[in-house]
C-alpha cells in the first residue's frame, strides 16, 4: 500500500533481511522490557548495573559481528547497526557498555589477537562474564591519539607499561583492558592487561553531567608487567586503535538516531496530549514543523546507515563514510533532542520525561570516538588531499 508511515515512512523494516528483522525485534523487546525500566534510576544515581553484560551476552549482543567460533554471534554489520539502534533507543550509555565491549575489546582481539588471546579471552567477553574496556585517549592527549605518552617499555619476558589514560568507560568495573601505548621505537602497540595485575588502577571519574549509566574511569599504569604473550603480534601503529573505531563509530551512527527517534516520538505524542490556548500543542504550524524537520533528519539518516552497513557487509566501505555518519547522525540527533526538549517546555527539563537525558547524553556521543569537528577535518582532507589538524 502507499499509506504514509509517521514513525518509519522509508518502510526500513522492508528493507531487512527475516534475520536481520528477528534480530532488531530481539533487541528491541529486551531493551524495551528489560533496560527501560531501569534507567531512570541508574541515570539518576549515577550507577553501572553490571548484570546487563550478562543479559546482554546471552541475547548475543556481545560481539554480535564476531566469529561464533569465539562466541560471537557471527551476523553481518546491518544487524549490529540495528541493535545499537535499540539499545541506544532506551539511553546512550547503555550503548556506549555494550559497543566498548563489543567494537573495542572484542574487535581488536579478534582482528589483531594471536590464537591463544582469542581463545582465552573472547568466549568471556561474549557472554559478559568478563566485561572489558579500551584505553586509548590520554589527560593530554584527545582528538590527537598519536602523541600519546604511555610507555611500553621492552623488559625480560615482555613489556613495562606506565602512563594514564582517561575517559575510560567500563574502567572501573573492567576486568581485561586494551590499551595503547608507544614501544621503544616509538611505535604504538595494543597490549591486553587483566584487573588485579600489580601496578594497574582504574580510579571512577565521577561527577558526568551525561551518560551518567555508564561509569567511567581513568587506567594508571604504574610499571605494570604485561608478558610477551599479551601484545598483539603483529599490529603497528594507529591502523590498530583506529580499526576499532570504524567499527564503533559505525555503530553510533545508527544508535545516535535510535535516541533522536525517542525524542521524536515522546515529543509528537507530549504535543498531540498538552493543550494550550484551548487547542493541542501539536495544531500550531510552529510545532508541526519541528515534527516535519525531526522526521526528515532521522529517516534520511537511517537510510544512508543501512547503505553503510551493507557497504560494510559487502566490504567495500571507504572509512569515510563512517566519518560522514558518525557526525551527520550525531550533529543532527542533538539538534532534535534540543528541540524536543524545547516543545515539552517546563516538562521537558525533568528527568522523568527522558528527553533531556538523551540531550545531555548525545553531547557526549557528539564528542567521543571522534569530535564533530574532527570528523569535519578527517573530510576535509579526504575531500581536498591537504590535512588541516596539524602542519
Ligand atoms: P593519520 O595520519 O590520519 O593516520 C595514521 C595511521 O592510521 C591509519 N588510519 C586508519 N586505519 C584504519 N581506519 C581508519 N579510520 C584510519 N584512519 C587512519 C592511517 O592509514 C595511518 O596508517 P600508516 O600505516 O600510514 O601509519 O593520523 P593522524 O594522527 O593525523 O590522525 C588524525 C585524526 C584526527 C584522523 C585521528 O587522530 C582521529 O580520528 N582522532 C580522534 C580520536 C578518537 O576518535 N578517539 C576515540 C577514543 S575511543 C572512544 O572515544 C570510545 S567512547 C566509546 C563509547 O563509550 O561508546
Ligand atoms: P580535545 O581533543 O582537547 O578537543 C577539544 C575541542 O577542540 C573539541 O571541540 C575538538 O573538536 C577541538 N579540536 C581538537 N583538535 C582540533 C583541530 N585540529 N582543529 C579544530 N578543532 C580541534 N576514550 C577512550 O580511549 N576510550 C573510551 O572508552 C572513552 N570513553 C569516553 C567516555 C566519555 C563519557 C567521554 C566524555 C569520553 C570518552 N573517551 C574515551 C574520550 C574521547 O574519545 C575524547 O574525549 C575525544 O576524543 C576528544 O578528546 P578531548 O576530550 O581530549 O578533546
Amino acid at each position: 500500500s502507499t499509506k504514509f508511515h509517521w514513525d518509519d515512512p522509508f518502510m526500513l523494516d522492508l528493507q531487512l533481511t527475516d534475520d536481520e528483522r528477528q534480530v532488531k525485534e530481539a533487541a528491541a523487546a529486551y531493551c524495551q522490557e528489560r533496560l527501560a525500566p531501569r534507567v531512570l534510576e541508574a541515570f539518576r544515581h549515577e550507577k553501572t548495573d553490571a548484570s546487563i553484560f550478562r543479559e546482554m551476552g546471552a541475547l548475543g549482543l556481545l560481539g554480535p559481528t564476531i566469529p561464533e567460533a569465539y562466541g560471537g554471534a557471527g551476523m553481518n554489520y546491518v544487524c549490529y547497526g540495528l541493535v545499537a539502534r535499540e539499545v541506544e533507543r532506551v539511553d546512550s550509555g547503555y550503548r556506549s557498555m555494550m559497543s566498548v565491549q563489543s567494537s573495542l575489546v572484542m574487535v581488536p582481539i579478534n582482528e589483531f589477537g594471536s590464537e591463544a588471546q582469542k581463545q582465552k579471552y573472547l568466549p568471556k567477553l561474549a557472554t559478559g562474564e568478563w566485561i572489558g574496556c579500551f584505553g586509548l585517549t590520554e589527560p593530554n592527549h584527545g582528538s590527537d591519539p598519536g602523541s600519546m605518552i604511555t610507555r611500553a617499555k621492552k623488559v625480560a619476558g615482555g613489556y613495562s607499561l606506565s602512563g594514564s589514560k582517561m575517559w575510560i568507560t567500563n574502567s572501573p568495573i573492567a576486568d581485561v583492558f586494551v590499551v595503547w601505548a608507544k614501544d621503544d621505537a616509538g611505535a604504538i602497540r595494543g597490549f591486553i592487561l587483566e584487573k588485579g595485575w600489580k601496578g594497574l588502577t582504574a580510579p571512577a571519574v565521577h561527577g558526568k553531567v551525561g551518560l551518567r549509566a555508564s561509569i567511567t574511569g581513568e587506567i594508571v599504569m604504574d610499571e605494570v608487567f604485561v608478558p610477551e604473550e599479551n601484545a598483539f603480534p603483529d599490529v603497528r601503529g594507529l591502523k590498530g586503535p583506529f580499526t576499532c573505531l570504524n567499527s564503533a563509530r559505525y555503530g553510533i551512527a545508527w544508535g545516535a538516531l535510535g535516541a533522536a527517534e525517542d525524542c521524536y516520538h515522546r515529543a509528537r505524542q507530549y504535543v498531540l496530549d498538552r493543550q494550550q490556548f484551548g487547542r493541542p500543542l501539536a495544531a500550531n504550524q510552529l510545532v508541526q514543523k519541528k515534527l516535519a524537520d525531526m522526521l526528515t533528519e532521522i529517516s534520511l539518516g537511517l537510510q544512508s546507515c543501512l547503505r553503510l552497513g551493507r557497504m560494510k557487509d559487502e566490504g567495500i566501505a571507504a572509512v569515510e563514510i563512517t566519518s560522514i555518519l558518525k557526525r551527520n547522525s550525531c550533529g543532527k540527533s542533538l539538534d532534535i533532542a534540543r528541540v524536543a526538549r524545547d516543545m515539552m517546555g517546563g516538562n521537558g527539563i525533568s528527568d522523568e520525561f527522558g528527553v533531556a537525558r538523551h540531550l545531555v547524553n548525545l553531547e557526549v556521543v557528539n564528542t567521543y570516538e571522534g569530535t564533530h569537528d574532527v570528523h569535519a577535518l578527517i573530510l576535509g582532507r579526504a575531500i581536498t588531499g591537504i590535512a588541516a589538524f596539524s602542519n
